[in-house]
Parts: C-alpha cells; sequence; structure tokens
C-alpha cells in the first residue's frame, strides 16, 4: 500500500500482467488503507523519504522517525501478530525505532542491510574474480552505513577465504565501494534510491520468514548482549523462520574486528539518542 492515491493499485495490477509471461501464480494486489492489510503475517516497512544525492542515511533519521512511528501504529494495530521488515533508512535506528513503537518483541522486528550490503560486496567480487555472484558468501556486520564491518576472512568464494584470492589492495577497494554501494546508485539516480537489490534482498527475508526456512541471513536485529553489546541495532547474522529472528548467530571475532563492531554498534547507539526515545 501507498499513501499517494492509485499507485500501489497500479503497480499491482502493472506486476500481476507479468505473470504469464514469466510463469508465476502467487495474487498481487494493491491496497489504499491499512484495513486492507489486516491480519498480514509479514509486513515490508519502506514509508518514508530516501536521500538525495549527497545526503547520508542519518540525515533523513528525524524525518523518517515521524513517518514510521505512524506506519508502525497503523500496521500493528492491523496486524497485530506480525513480523516486521525494516527498509525505511537510517535502518538500523529505525529497527530500534519499530520495536518500541510497535511493542512486539525483538524477535519479531528485523532489519533490511546485511542480504543489501552482502549481495553488493558479492556482486564486486564476481565481477572481479569472474565467478558466478551465487557462489560468492559476503560477511559484513555493523551498521548499513559508513561504519559497516566487512570481514574478508569470513567471505568466501566457492568455501574459500577471499583473502586467499585477492590481494590486500584490491579487497581494500571492493570493500570501499560497498561501503559507499548505496550512495553510489542515489548520485546516478538523482532522484530516489536504490529499488532492484534492496527489493530482492528484502523478499528473501520475507521467503525466509513465511516459507519457515531457519535460513542463516545477515539483517539488523537488536542485540541483548549478543557479542558483548546491548540495547542497539547493528546487523549480524541470524536464523530466519515463522517466529521471525529465531537464533543470533555469534561469530568468533578478532579483537580488531571486535572492536569495529562496537564502535559500528556506538554510532547506531549515538543516532538513537537523537530519537529521544526515552
Ligand atoms: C541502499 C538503501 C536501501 O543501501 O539504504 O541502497
Amino acid at each position: 500500500m501507498d499513501i499517494v492515491p492509485g499507485l500501489a493499485q497500479g503497480k499491482a495490477l502493472d506486476i500481476s500482467q507479468s505473470a504469464p509471461v514469466v510463469n508465476f501464480d502467487s495474487g498481487v494486489s494493491g491496497a489504499k488503507s491499512y484495513e486492507e492489510t489486516a491480519g498480514s503475517e509479514v509486513v515490508i516497512i519502506t514509508a518514508g523519504f530516501s536521500r538525495k544525492p549527497g545526503m547520508t542515511r542519518d540525515e533523513l533519521c528525524l524525518t523518517n522517525m515521524r513517518v514510521i512511528n505512524d506506519t508502525i501504529h497503523n500496521v500493528v494495530s492491523h496486524s497485530p501478530d506480525c513480523t516486521i521488515i525494516m527498509v525505511t533508512n537510517p535502518v538500523d535506528a529505525m529497527t530500534y525505532l519499530a520495536i518500541k513503537a510497535s511493542k512486539l518483541p525483538r524477535n519479531r522486528v528485523v532489519g533490511l542491510s546485511g542480504v543489501l550490503d552482502g549481495a553488493r560486496l558479492s556482486s564486486f567480487i564476481a565481477d572481479e574474480l569472474k565467478v558466478p555472484p551465487a557462489s560468492v558468501s559476503a560477511c559484513i556486520l555493523g551498521e548499513h552505513g559508513k561504519n559497516m564491518v566487512v570481514i574478508p576472512r569470513l567471505t568466501t568464494v566457492k568455501d574459500k577465504p577471499l583473502t586467499e584470492l585477492l590481494s590486500k589492495e584490491t579487497i581494500d577497494k571492493l570493500v570501499a565501494r560497498t561501503i559507499m554501494g548505496g550512495d553510489e546508485i542515489v548520485a546516478l539516480l538523482k532522484t530516489g534510491s536504490a529499488f532492484y537489490a534492496p527489493s530482492a534482498a528484502a523478499a528473501r527475508m520475507a521467503e525466509a520468514i513465511i516459507l519457515d526456512k531457519k535460513e542463516t541471513l545477515l539483517c539488523a536485529a537488536h542485540l541483548d548482549g549478543e557479542y558483548g553489546i546491548k540495547d542497539t541495532v547493528i546487523s549480524v547474522p541470524v536464523k530466519l523462520g515463522k517466529k521471525g529472528i529465531e537464533e543470533i548467530i555469534e561469530l568468533e571475532l578478532t579483537t580488531e574486528e571486535k572492536q569495529a563492531l562496537n564502535k559500528s554498534a556506538e554510532a547506531v547507539r549515538e543516532l538513537i539518542k537523537t530519537m529521544k526515545l526515552g
């Protein structure tokens, strides 16, 4: 659904009409009010403003906070048992806000970050090594933003660590491009941010939840002592299934990686403070 009249219905019709061509049989419909979304099992929230060229995700925080408070209220009053996938930026802070505003348990609210950042890194690595993108498994933790923590040691190509396949210099270049991956697209599009990779990533997460796949994906999750970090949201590997986040997986990190993760968590915590949630 969308608050712009006709937009969701028009998109839904257009998508439905692609079904005979690409051969899918799911029903697609666009709604104009929250009533029509009642009883949803999974709700993906993309409401809010996106960045303009040169803006950081953090600059959207206070504006999108108002949109998200209102959206969450409407979503939860119609679908009290849903699992929420947050996409709105700055996604870590908005996921934290969504947990507070919805009063849902932390396992029922998950943010889109690592799947997307990992997909960006995987596509750059695949281009560099001339391998299929799906043969790359990226490990990216922390903030969906400039403090993202890429772990090349745990990033693999057909089970081989990236650190054995590319020079440090090349890895650093690909990591830097990944961290600015969203910004690169915003700068090119000029109006709006990326659509296709974020929506593919959100769909992958929704599918893991709806089909109870227990799939481990990198997602923004509320930490309560995991990784020695409390009361903030960052990307970590989580197992997604019917109950939402069914497990937070704690990787063995080196001292340096832990320090980077703590710095990333601190940056998100500082941003959360600006919302004065009390
Ligand atoms: C991006 C937005 C979704 O990274 O944050 O493209």
